[in-house]
C-alpha cells in the first residue's frame, strides 16, 4: 500500500521538503511558510497523503466483520500498519499495539484501566514537573477518586529531573511512575531507561509519554523495559485522530477493558459479556481505519529515512538555532544546553508579551506557538506566564532559523 520513498542515502533536506507539499504554500501573498510548530503537530509528506487517499478510493470497507474480498483487504491494511508500529518501537508482538486517538486517549486508558483496578488509597504515583497536562490531568482525576497520592520529581534550574530528588520519593514505594521521555516546553530528553530501572528496583510499573521522543529519535521498549508507552501519530508525519498505547502483554491482559462496545467482546447476553483478546478488548467500535493505514505510511517514510539521519540533521538545525537565539539581547531560552535537549526552544522576548512575538512573526510567515504549551504548573515553576516556542523537525533549514532571527528582531524593534 505505501510506496515506499526511495531510499535515502544522505540526508538531503531539500529531498525532505519536497515531500511535504504544504511547505511549498504563501501564508500571505508573497509570504512562504516557515512552519516551526511541529511539536504541536507534524507536517505531512505525500507518501502519507497519498496512501490514506488510496486506501479511501480502492479499499476501504469496515475492519474485521466482513469475509468479503475489500472488507478483508481493509483489515489486512489495518493489521499491517500495527506490525509496522510494533517493529518501529522494538514490541515484542503486535498485540501490544492499541490503537487509540492519540497520547492523551492513551494515557486516560491506561489511568482507567490499570489504574483504576491495581491502585488503592494511600498508593503512590510519581510524575515530574515538567509533564503536558495529559500525563498530569488523568492522575489527578484517578487522585480525586481513589485516594491516590502525586509526588512530583522536581525540574531544577538548568530544566533537567532532580534525580537525586527522584530516587528519595522512591521510598515511597510508589506503584507506577510516568513521566516524558522528551520535555515539549523545554526540549530536554529524560534519561528514561535510569528512570525505569529505578521504578522496577521498587516494584513500580512505568509509563513513558513518548509524545515528543518517539517522532524524533530511536526509541525502543524492550532496550528501556518499558511497560507502557503512549504515542501520537499526528506528532509523526502520520494523520490526526490516530494514537498508540504500547503495554506489555501481561498488564494489557490483566487490565480491564476501557470501553465497551462491538470488536472488544467475544461473546454477549442480555446480562453479560465476555472480553476479547488483547488488542482487540481495547478497541471498541469502528477505529480510525485509514488513519492507521496512514499511521503505518508514516512509520515506513521515517524509517527509510532512518531515525538516526533525522536526529542527525535536527541537531544540526537545532544547534543552530540556539547559538542565534541566544545572541539576541533581552532574550531568554529556557531548557538545557543542546546537547540534552531535542530542537524545541521556548524562550521569552524582554517587555515583548509571547503572543505579540508571534503574532509578528506571522507577518512574515513564520508558525511558532506561544503560552503555556499545556504545561501551565512548569510555566509557573519557571516564574513565566508563557513562552514562544519554536520547534523543528527533518524538514526545517537554517536558513528558516536565520528568518526566525530576523523576525524576532522586527519585534523587538517594533515594540521597544
Ligand atoms: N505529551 C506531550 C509531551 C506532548 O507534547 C503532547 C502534545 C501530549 C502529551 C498530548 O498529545 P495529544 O496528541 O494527545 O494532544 N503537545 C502539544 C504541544 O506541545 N502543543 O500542542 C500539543
Amino acid at each position: 500500500m505505501t510506496q515506499p520513498r526511495n531510499l535515502i542515502k544522505e540526508f538531503n533536506v531539500d529531498e525532505i521538503r519536497k515531500d511535504f507539499p504544504i511547505l511549498t504554500r504563501d501564508v500571505y501573498p508573497g509570504v512562504p511558510l516557515i512552519y516551526l510548530d511541529s511539536t504541536a503537530s507534524s507536517q505531512k509528506p505525500i507518501q502519507v497523503i497519498e496512501t490514506i487517499e488510496r486506501f479511501y478510493r480502492h479499499s476501504y470497507a469496515n475492519i474485521h466483520r466482513g469475509i468479503y474480498a475489500v472488507a478483508e483487504e481493509a483489515t489486512a491494511y489495518y493489521e499491517e500498519a500495527r506490525k509496522k508500529i510494533a517493529k518501529f518501537i522494538g514490541a515484542n508482538e503486535p498485540n501490544e499495539i492499541i490503537f487509540t486517538r492519540n497520547t492523551t486517549e492513551s494515557i486516560n486508558l491506561v489511568a482507567q484501566t490499570w489504574g483504576r483496578m491495581f491502585l488503592r488509597e494511600g498508593d503512590t504515583i510519581i510524575l515530574t514537573e515538567m509533564e503536558h497536562h495529559s500525563n498530569l490531568v488523568p492522575w489527578q482525576m484517578l487522585a480525586a477518586e481513589k485516594g491516590v497520592i502525586l509526588r512530583f520529581i522536581p525540574v531544577d534550574e538548568s530544566g533537567f529531573l532532580d534525580l537525586e530528588q527522584y530516587k528519595k520519593l522512591l521510598e515511597f514505594k510508589p506503584k507506577l511512575v510516568a513521566f516524558a521521555q522528551m520535555s515539549n516546553v523545554l526540549g530536554t530528553i529524560n534519561p528514561a531507561q535510569e528512570i525505569i530501572e529505578l521504578a522496577h528496583q521498587v516494584g513500580a510499573i512505568t509509563l513513558i509519554d513518548g509524545a515528543q521522543s518517539v517522532p524524533h529519535y530511536p526509541v525502543n521498549v524492550q532496550d528501556l523495559d518499558a511497560d507502557f508507552l503512549a504515542f501520537s501519530g499526528h506528532k509523526m508525519c502520520g494523520p490526526s485522530g490516530i494514537g498508540v498505547l504500547y503495554g506489555k502483554r501481561f498488564l494489557l491482559e490483566a487490565m480491564p477493558p476501557y470501553m465497551g462496545g462491538g470488536d472488544m467482546i467475544k461473546r454477549v447476553t442480555l446480562d453479560s459479556f465476555s472480553t476479547n483478546e488483547i488488542p482487540y478488548k481495547f478497541e471498541a467500535g469502528t477505529p480510525a481505519i485509514a488513519e492507521a493505514v496512514g499511521l503505518g505510511a508514516a512509520v515506513d517514510y521515517l524509517t527509510n529515512i532512518g531515525m538516526d539521519a533525522i536526529i542527525a540533521h535536527e541537531h544540526e538545525v537545532g544547534s543552530y538555532a540556539l547559538e542565534r537565539l541566544v545572541e539576541i539581547p533581552g532574550v531568554k531560552v529556557y531548557g538545557p544546553d543542546y546537547d540534552k535537549k531535542g530542537a524545541v526552544f521556548s524562550f521569552t522576548l524582554e517587555k515583548v508579551h509571547a503572543h505579540d512575538v508571534s503574532q509578528i512573526l506571522d507577518h512574515y510567515g513564520i508558525a511558532v506557538r506561544a503560552g503555556h504549551h499545556c504545561a501551565m504548573p512548569l510555566h509557573e515553576k519557571l516564574g513565566i506566564p508563557a513562552t514562544t516556542r519554536a520547534s523543528f523537525y527533518l524538514y526545517n533549514k537554517k536558513d528558516e532559523v536565520d528568518q526566525l532571527v530576523e523576525g524576532i528582531y522586527k519585534a523587538k524593534e517594533i515594540f521597544s
